[in-house]
């Protein structure tokens, strides 16, 4: 409606007003190019009032109504970076607004940012007429979102942890410096950082190892009745069901073995591993998910940020791949991309860091994002390799290594490992957001589930 009134009438006008708080327009002949509010269109065409009255790290509201033509309700964009991410019309009921004059009122607008909007994102958020480039003008982004856009010195667009900006190596020196960091740790976090992986040997030692093992074979023989295995077995749903012994294999895992193994929580919580999360998250580690593969699960290559999800900031994650045995070339061992972690984000949506299993097209997109990851190897020479580690070695990679699974060309051979995702302790899992069940806080790692009431679990070893 808007475009037709523009092409009529030209350009668009705005009035003071006494009464109310003039909506200042923006026109862009193309989306950068922007009229200063202040100077007014010259040619006569909608008269428009309004006002701005919330903008912050959570949503923008105000209000908008066409002088003369109440009764049309816009319709507006939410535009980042270019590109339209949701609309919504300016038609809630005002009563002040109508008390003030101006038609039935119905003219308030509201959007509040899903939870994938960053803070800088919030920042560069701008509001347009819906099939016209005409911007309103915005009030000053909210200080949190101007602070975190002036910061925006990390690789990722979503932030991350201290090791992902771009002074991480001035910080790492300095609490070198400081006695903060052993040599060893310094040399550990400088290979993780270039490379998006480190690899520990004998990390765990064996004999915490072998009790794993046992617990994970009385588990799948008798499982204990929380319990939950995933599987995409037999038709490629996923699936998370109680533990059945004849899906023992494959891309089938078992859930949170930490809930019920003490061993498997020895070996989470391994020294030297906490000692280095601790680090990299300036924070003690939240153990909040496990998956134990009997077999190689031949996983595309992916990035846990897709799937794994924190609230928050999505990067604040880490995982680690526990050999549970000496691994061996063709069982499916795990493979990556070296220094994937530093590629261009993939966004969903054109916006997210996260995959949205809720968008009708979302199987497409993700065929789309699983593809970016061998374009992206291709465009920046990241080459691939595997881990053949030994059994108690363990590799932690960094939540945007792009790794999967080897093919299987040994299927008789096991290939016996445990994985584990990891974020800060002051961070939720996503999951929080549906349900918190009891956690379980040690002095080097807090453990916590989504299937698994660990504090109603006690452990088999
Ligand atoms: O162990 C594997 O084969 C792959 C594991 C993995 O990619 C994951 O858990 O994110």
């Amino acid at each position: 409606m808007l475009q037709a009134e523009k092409r009529r009438g030209g350009k668009t006008t705005v009035a003071e007003s006494a009464e109310v708080s003039v909506l200042p327009i923006r026109v862009a002949e193309v989306a950068v190019k922007e009229v200063p509010a202040a100077s007014p269109p010259a040619a006569p065409g909608i008269n428009v009032r309004g006002a701005f009255e919330r903008f912050d790290r959570h949503g923008i509201s105000g209000w908008i109504t066409i002088v003369g033509a109440s009764e049309m309700k816009p319709l507006l964009d939410i535009v980042l970076d270019g590109r339209t991410i949701a609309q919504c019309r300016a038609e809630n009921p005002r009563d002040d607004v109508k008390e003030s004059g101006f038609g039935d009122g119905r003219c308030e607008f509201r959007f509040d940012f899903p939870p994938e909007i960053s803070a800088g994102d919030a920042a560069r958020i701008r509001v347009r007429f819906t099939e016209t480039d005409l911007y309103l003008g915005m009030p000053e982004a909210p200080p949190a979102a101007r602070k975190a856009a002036s910061e925006a010195t990390y690789s990722s667009h979503f932030g991350g942890l201290w090791i992902d900006r771009s002074d991480w190596v001035v910080r790492l020196a300095e609490r070198h410096r400081l006695g903060l960091v052993s040599d060893l740790l310094a040399e550990r976090i400088f290979r993780f950082v270039r490379d998006g992986y480190l690899v520990i040997e004998k990390a765990v030692p064996e004999v915490v190892v072998d009790r794993i093992v046992a617990d994970l074979e009385a588990f799948w023989a008798n499982p204990p009745p929380t319990m939950r295995m995933e599987t995409h077995e037999p038709d490629g749903q996923l699936r998370v069901l109680p533990p059945d012994i004849s899906y023992r294999g494959g891309r089938t895992k078992l859930l949170d073995a930490f809930a019920y193994s003490a061993a498997a929580r020895a070996a989470i919580s391994a020294p030297p591993v906490v000692e280095f999360l601790h680090t990299i998250f300036d924070d003690k580690p939240q153990a909040f998910q496990s998956l134990t593969f009997w077999h190689g699960s031949q996983q595309p290559m992916h990035k846990d940020t897709a799937y794994v999800r924190v609230d928050g900031n999505p990067l604040a994650l880490a995982a680690t791949w526990l050999a549970l045995e000496d691994i061996e070339q063709g069982t499916g061992e795990l493979q990556y991309f070296v220094g994937s972690h530093r590629a261009p984000d993939y966004r969903f949506g054109g916006v997210s860091k996260w995959m949205n299993t809720a968008d009708a097209d979302y199987g497409a997109e993700h065929d789309k994002f699983l593809a970016s990851l061998h374009e992206d190897a291709r465009q920046y020479n990241h080459t691939k390799t595997s881990f053949l580690g030994r059994k108690g070695d363990l590799l932690i990679w960094h939540a945007d290594l792009a790794h999967g699974g080897s093919p299987v060309t040994r299927p008789e051979r096991t290939r016996l490992s445990l994985v584990t995702h990891f974020c800060p302790a002051a961070n939720s899992p996503f999951f929080y957001r549906q349900q918190k069940l009891r956690e379980m806080d040690t002095p080097s790692c807090k453990f916590t589930s989504q299937h698994s009431d660990i504090a109603a679990t006690p452990a088999v070893a």
